[in-house]
């Protein structure tokens, strides 16, 4: 009996220590091939994933950057760009200390120093479907060339149903231009929804990897002046023209629990027009995400909210606050006049000819 029991006992120690010599032998492989998993990753990321990395100087402590061809820039702080004081007569700085860019708030110079030396490509998505085309496409992209982001590199990106109808735009040299076929929806309401979408899908396929920041626009707007780099930022919000000086109550936010876009009165910071957002790739994608998925979750439940992508745009930003607010001077409707406070108009509304352009339910 004693004899078996320690027969037993020592191959029970011997099959302890194989198993343990093996879950070493495991454990050491698992930890090799990671390491040159993740050497291999990094020797082979794209150029924009190593430029991200930063350090902290020495001598100054403050942080620096590797620009893209190795010499090291430094950060920019928002106080030596940003001077709100100098529009005291309008709101400036959001309650979340995030800069509203109005015009003379920004040190031009300094920006384009800046972002000139980190060598930026933006994007700007526009869609345009039926008569949007004729209508609206040309003098948005001709002015775009124009005004837009002037001496950096710049990729439109036009969505069109009916690509064979691109007019045709002579481009400045830091300008290029790729244009994607979209399936044109029936109800103008999807058609302007369904932008959520198709810019996430292009962001992950292929703009995430081709661009530094990226705005989408309407096209029923035209440039009239510089719009810059003082506009570019993590997640960037236009203030609508109608709204900038009413309370939050006053908002046409969706007032209807049902909707995914609700937002009870009380809250609310700004009224954010869809006509213009802007980020970084990564952020955009998520917004557009979210928002996506709230105009889903409206359709099973059979509602719409009141300003279709607009009110589910005004909702992320209640939860996602824009680290940068764009002043209606970015956007601006004369239908409302000129008062004072807008002294530099950048991107104007073209007039709404709905009885023209809108020919679907
Ligand atoms: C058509 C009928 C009604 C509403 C929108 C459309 C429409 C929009 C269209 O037929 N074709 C088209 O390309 N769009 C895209 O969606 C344009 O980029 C347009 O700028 C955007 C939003 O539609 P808008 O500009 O008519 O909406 P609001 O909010 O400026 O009035
Ligand atoms: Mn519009």
């Amino acid at each position: 009996m004693r004899n078996t029991d320690s027969a037993e006992d020592l191959a029970l120690v011997l099959w302890e220590k194989i198993m343990n010599v093996k879950g070493k032998v495991i454990l050491s492989m698992l930890i090799v091939s990671t390491v040159v998993v993740v050497f291999w990753e990094y020797v082979n990321s794209p150029e924009e994933f190593q430029r991200t990395h930063s350090y902290r100087e020495e001598d100054t402590g403050r942080w620096r950057e590797e620009g893209k061809n190795g010499d090291s820039i430094e950060e920019l702080q928002l106080w030596d760009w940003f001077n709100p004081n100098n529009r005291p007569e309008v709101l400036t700085v959001t309650p979340w200390k995030a800069p509203i860019v109005w015009e003379g708030t920004y040190n031009t110079a300094l920006l384009e120093k800046y972002y000139a030396r980190q060598k930026v490509t933006v994007g700007l998505t526009v869609f345009a479907v039926g008569k949007y085309i004729e209508h609206y496409l040309q003098d948005f992209l001709e002015s775009a060339n124009r005004y837009f982001m002037v001496g950096h590199k710049v990729i439109f990106y036009v969505m069109m149903d009916d690509p064979s109808r691109m007019p045709v735009i002579s481009l400045s040299p830091l300008h290029s231009l790729q244009v994607f076929a979209i399936r044109s929806e029936k109800r103008w309401q999807d058609v302007s929804m369904m932008r959520m979408k198709i810019i996430g899908e292009h962001i992950l396929d292929h703009i995430q990897h081709e661009v530094d920041f990226l705005f989408c626009m309407d096209v029923d707007q035209v440039f009239q002046d510089n719009f810059g780099v003082e506009t570019l930022g993590q997640l960037v919000a236009q203030l609508q023209a109608w709204w900038y000086k009413a309370s939050p109550d006053e908002f046409t936010y969706e007032r209807r629990e049902l909707s995914a876009a609700y937002i009870p009165f009380g809250e609310g910071d700004f009224y954010y027009h869809a006509a213009i957002f802007g980020g970084t790739p990564i952020h955009i994608l998520n917004l557009t995400r979210e928002c996506f998925k709230g105009i889903l979750q409206d359709k099973k439940r059979d509602i719409e909210a009141e300003w279709h992508d607009e009110s589910h745009l005004n909702k992320y930003f209640l939860f996602n606050k824009p680290t940068k607010i764009l002043s209606p001077e970015y956007c601006w409707d004369y239908h409302i006049g000129l008062p004072s406070d807008i002294r530099n108009v950048k991107i104007a509304w073209q007039t709404k000819e709905y009885n023209l352009v809108r020919n679907n339910v």
